[in-house]
C-alpha cells in the first residue's frame, strides 16, 4: 500500500494545527502508520532538504526547521502521495486554493506549515530518513468496509 511522508513544520506545531491537520488526513480516509514529535538535528534538516542546497533560501529553511519541534508522520492509502499534495496545496500559501491546508492557514512561502513527499522515490527515501526500522507499523483498518 502506498505510503507518504508528512511533516508538520515548527509554524504548524506552534500555531496548534497538529490536530486539525491529522484530522484532515483521517477524514480523507488515509491510515496513520507512523507518528512522532521531534527536535530536528541540523544534519537531518540538511539531508531532508538536500535538493534545495544551492537555493538562496536553503540556510533560512534549515534554521527554521531546527528552531522548534516538528511532527513527522507516515500516512498510508491508495494514491496517498498525490492526494496528500492536494490536501496540502501549492507551495506558496497565497496561491494555494482555499480548502487546502496551506490555502486555509498560510500566507508566507517560508512558513507554509507542512511538508509532503512529491513522488514515490522521495516518499521512500524520506520515510527511511525520518523513521527507523520498527517505527512504521504495517497495518490496515479491518473495519474499512463498514466505514465506506
Ligand atoms: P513543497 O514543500 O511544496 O514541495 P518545495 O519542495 O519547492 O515545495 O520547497 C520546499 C520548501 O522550501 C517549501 N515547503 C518552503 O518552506 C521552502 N521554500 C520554497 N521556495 C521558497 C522560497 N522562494 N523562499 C523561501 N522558502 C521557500
Amino acid at each position: 500500500m502506498e505510503k507518504t511522508f508528512i511533516m508538520i513544520k515548527p509554524d504548524g506545531v506552534q500555531r496548534g494545527l497538529v490536530g486539525e491537520i491529522i484530522g484532515r488526513f483521517e477524514r480523507k480516509g488515509f491510515t496513520l502508520v507512523a507518528l512522532k514529535q521531534l527536535a530536528v538535528s541540523r544534519e537531518l534538516a540538511e539531508k531532508h532538504y538536500d535538493v534545495h542546497r544551492d537555493k538562496p533560501f536553503f540556510g533560512g529553511l534549515v534554521e527554521f526547521i531546527i528552531s522548534s519541534p516538528v511532527v513527522a508522520m507516515v500516512w498510508q492509502g491508495e494514491g496517498a502521495i498525490a492526494s496528500a499534495r492536494k490536501l496540502i496545496g501549492a507551495t506558496n500559501p497565497l496561491s494555494a486554493e482555499p480548502g487546502t491546508i496551506r490555502g486555509d492557514y498560510g500566507i508566507t512561502i517560508g512558513r507554509n506549515i507542512i511538508h509532503g513527499s512529491d513522488a514515490p522515490e522521495t516518499a521512500q527515501s524520506e520515510i527511511a530518513l525520518w523513521f527507523g526500522e520498527g517505527e512504521v507499523s504495517e497495518w490496515e483498518p479491518t473495519l474499512k468496509e463498514w466505514l465506506y
